[in-house]
């Protein structure tokens, strides 16, 4: 295929999903880290992926920081202090104007930078919990399921719960550990839609990858966005391959347009 019928069937693919886009329908959205690439926070896998110089079971399940707690707050205060001077990019923009303009959309975030809430995206879920929450780590009876801490840098690392004294723990989800019950539900729910798009998710971590599954089980038309081909792209119905800001904006900029 030439470069320029490459362009012309990107051009009409966009111009389609535009206008499914202006007729009233149930959106809903899984992002995972590429839509953060843009803002300088590295992604997990890939080329520059934070699990090329880190072993996940090294940093991200509940034996590791056991073994290891203060190398794994380490890890977390050192991603903390890299989201602290981040700013949502334009992806994160974009998907904030939909959330305030589209009457029935939802956005799930694997990510746990916070930046989706920083753009003024409401009513994010956070399907692995926040960087900026802590937890008890014994889950002492006084200490509330987790409690907002924005401290950058911490005073002391490992950070104690200041209920029972012990071990703080990253309000995150790790390898191995369930998905919160009523998150896992309202994700779910959220499937049942009729437009769902999978953007900057490499799609091999679930249960976060089913739900696009099972939003095309649901009956949804299901999108791609991402600068690789992932497991996903055969099932989806579209697949954008191109950074996450880039292709919304260009989506955003024939959403805008006078008819
Ligand atoms: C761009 C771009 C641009 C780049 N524009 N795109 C064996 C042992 C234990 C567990 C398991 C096991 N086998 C299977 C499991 C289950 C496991 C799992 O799925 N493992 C697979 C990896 C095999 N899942 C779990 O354990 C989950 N829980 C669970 O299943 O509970 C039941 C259970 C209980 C007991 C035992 C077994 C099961 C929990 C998963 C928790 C994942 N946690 C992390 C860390 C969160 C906290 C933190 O941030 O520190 O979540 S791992 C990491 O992966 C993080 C992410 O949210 C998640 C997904 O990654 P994501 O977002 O897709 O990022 P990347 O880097 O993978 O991809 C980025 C993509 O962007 C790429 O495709 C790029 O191409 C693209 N991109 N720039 C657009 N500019």
């Amino acid at each position: 295929m030439s470069l320029r019928e490459v362009t012309s069937e990107l051009d009409g693919n966009l111009n389609r999903l535009a206008e499914k886009l202006r007729s009233n329908l149930r959106i809903s959205i899984l992002t995972g880290a590429g839509i953060s690439a843009a803002s300088g926070i590295p992604t997990f896998r890939g080329q520059e992926g934070l699990w090329k110089k880190y072993r996940p079971e090294d940093l991200a399940t509940l034996d590791a920081f056991d073994t290891n707690p203060v190398l794994v707050w380490k890890w977390y205060a050192w991603r903390r202090e890299r989201i602290v001077t981040s700013q949502p990019n334009r992806g994160h923009h974009v998907l904030a104007t939909w959330s305030e303009r589209i009457n029935s959309f939802c956005l799930i975030t694997q990510n746990v930078d916070g930046l989706h809430e920083r753009a003024g995206t409401h009513g994010v879920i956070r399907f692995h919990g926040s960087i900026w929450e802590l937890q008890c780590r014994n889950k002492c009876p006084e200490s509330p399921d987790s409690w907002w801490d924005d401290t950058v840098p911490f005073r002391s690392i490992p950070p104690t719960c200041p209920y029972c004294h012990g071990l703080a723990r990253p309000g995150v989800t790790w390898f191995g550990e369930s998905i919160d019950h009523e998150i896992l539900r309202q994700s779910l729910s959220a499937t049942d839609c009729d437009i769902f798009f999978a953007i900057g998710t490499s799609a091999i971590v679930n249960p976060a990858a089913n739900l696009i599954r099972q939003a095309k089980q649901n009956g949804a038309f299901t999108i791609e966005i991402n600068v690789d081909a992932t497991p996903a792209s055969d099932l989806v119905d579209l697949a954008f391959h191109g950074p996450a800001a880039t292709i919304l904006e260009q989506i955003e900029q024939r959403l805008t347009r006078c008819p």
